[in-house]
């Protein structure tokens, strides 16, 4: 039997880097794009949207032959700066030394080096090409361009890796329910933007070791935590950082509600985020300019329709961004797709349902997982208790390196399972507790005692971690 082409609808972050692995593995690719080739178009306005790049993904790229491409522009995020209420500011590694860092990339540039290496693998993109509806019981699909063109093609294998609005699960739920479930968040966000250093005014500058395009210390991932909401920010290679406020959507101030145009958001910074305020000169127009954005978790119960259609990447699993893992998790997704239907290249309803008994249970732990992290990150990483368990954490992960590792770290700098490290961090967060008591102070506890207790109630991890 020849091998059918794959029609993936979609050649955003996952569609590119899926049609680059199946190509390289011998498949027939075609992949239709909503939008204008951002080769050519020029990527989104120049607005620079950044992401968190870390191991699963990297993983992925480095099976594609990618990652060092990707890395030589990334910027370093060595762990997160956390900048109190009284001005002050710590840096809380993620790892333990250097080699457990992540990397900021621009997603405009990552796009665009997926293209180019998918259609050098073999892939055939069509752009300006949104799919409008598919007769799957047929294996034909309906696309429109911009102009509102229509046109029908053969699709027998159909991928969908459109994004969270996915427009193939549309109809594929329309064809048999998919069991869809969105739960919002009720918070959202706003994207703005500390411009490089010597853009403007100098009484701003901060001593950063000579790198003095950056207004505040590049190698880090910022946060700016105020117990119900919070500021992040991200470094770009130029120089300026992309930062994101998130907050409730509704309610008392300070809610998106009470905060309706860019003059009542400058008062709300100068109030609340006074060091932040004075490095982001065009709060104003950015805040008036930039739509607040919704955040949700997208659950199914199938991703697929026997071997007609599969979800990947958003379109399957959308999650809310506090672990910084949405792509990183789709990308996770193209390698296990491709190598099942490597394996498999005739038997594409058993690869899509193995596919799906492999990775959803996973998905599920990273959704629930990037929730719990929002209320760490802007709540908890002030909090003492929390920083006793932490502290304890790392003390434990010296001593028993075996046996305790942080779910953090298993989650951004290693391949365990998601699933794994939800269930693995619920335990070692139970011992945590009972070592330190109502206390905290990590200091008290008897390290060895504590690992003892460590090495009685849990087994050892893993030890393929990489
Ligand atoms: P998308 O990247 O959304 O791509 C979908 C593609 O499908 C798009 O190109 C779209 O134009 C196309 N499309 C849509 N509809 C149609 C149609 N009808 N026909 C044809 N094509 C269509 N993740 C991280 O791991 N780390 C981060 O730090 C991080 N930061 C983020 C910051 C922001 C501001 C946002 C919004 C997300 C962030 N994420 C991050 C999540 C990450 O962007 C997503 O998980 C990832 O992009 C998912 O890739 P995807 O290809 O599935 O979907
Ligand atoms: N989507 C990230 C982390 C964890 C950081 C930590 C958190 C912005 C939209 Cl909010 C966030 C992380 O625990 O110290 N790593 O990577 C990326 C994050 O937000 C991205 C930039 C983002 N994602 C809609 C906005």
């Amino acid at each position: 039997m020849t091998r059918p082409t794959l029609t993936l609808i979609g050649g955003g972050l996952v569609g590119a880097l899926l049609a680059q692995q199946l190509a390289r593995r011998g498949f027939a690719v075609e992949v239709f794009e909503k939008l204008p080739d951002p080769r050519r178009a020029g990527f989104s306005g120049g607005r620079s949207i950044n992401l968190a790049l870390a191991e699963r993904g990297l993983h992925a790229l480095r099976s594609a032959g990618l990652a060092e491409d990707v890395l030589a522009r990334a910027v370093m995020m060595r762990g997160r700066m956390v900048h109190t209420r009284d001005g002050r500011s710590a840096l809380q590694r993620y790892g333990i030394d250097d080699s457990e860092v992540i990397w900021s990339v621009s997603r405009g540039a990552l796009n665009m080096l997926l293209l180019d290496a998918a259609e050098a693998a073999g892939a055939c993109f069509h752009f300006g090409q949104a799919l409008l509806a598919a007769d799957l019981a047929r294996g034909r699909i309906r696309l429109t361009d911009a102009q509102g063109a229509e046109r029908d093609t053969e699709a027998a294998v159909l991928i969908g890796a459109d994004g969270a609005g996915s427009a193939l699960r549309a109809v594929m739920n329309a064809h048999a329910p998919l069991g869809e479930r969105v739960e919002g968040l009720g918070h959202g966000y706003k994207e703005l933007e500390i411009p490089p250093a010597s853009a403007f005014t100098a009484d701003v500058l901060r001593n950063t070791g000579g790198r003095d395009r950056f207004a505040v210390e590049p190698n880090a991932l910022h946060i700016w935590p105020r117990g119900g909401y919070m500021c992040i920010a991200l470094p770009n290679t130029e120089g300026s950082f992309t930062v994101t406020l998130f907050l409730p959507a509704q309610g008392p101030h300070p809610s998106f509600a009470t905060l309706p145009d860019g003059r009542a958001a400058e008062a709300f910074f100068r109030d609340d985020f006074p060091d932040l305020h004075p490095l982001i000169p065009d709060l104003v127009a950015d805040y008036d300019a930039h739509p607040v954005g919704t955040l949700a978790t997208l659950y199914l119960d199938r991703w697929h329709l026997d071997g007609r259609a599969l979800l990947v990447g958003d379109a399957a699993h959308a999650i809310v961004p506090f672990h910084g893992q949405g792509m990183n998790c789709g990308f996770e997704d193209t390698v296990a797709l491709a190598d099942l239907l490597a394996e498999a290249p005739d038997d594409m309803a058993d690869a899509f349902a193995e596919f799906q008994r492999i990775r959803q249970p996973n998905a599920n732990a990273i959704a629930r997982m990037a929730l719990e992290n929002y209320v760490e990150m802007r709540d908890s990483v002030a909090d003492p208790r929390y920083l006793a368990r932490r502290e304890l954490g790392a003390r434990l992960a010296e001593r028993a390196p075996e046996h305790f590792m942080a779910r953090y770290r298993m989650v951004t700098f290693t391949h365990l399972p998601y699933a794994y490290a939800l269930e693995r961090g619920r335990a070692q967060d139970t011992l945590l507790d009972q070592l330190l008591g109502g206390g905290t102070d990590a200091a008290q506890v008897d390290l060895d005692a504590a690992a003892a207790a460590l090495r009685a109630t849990l087994p050892p991890l893993p030890t393929t971690h990489g």
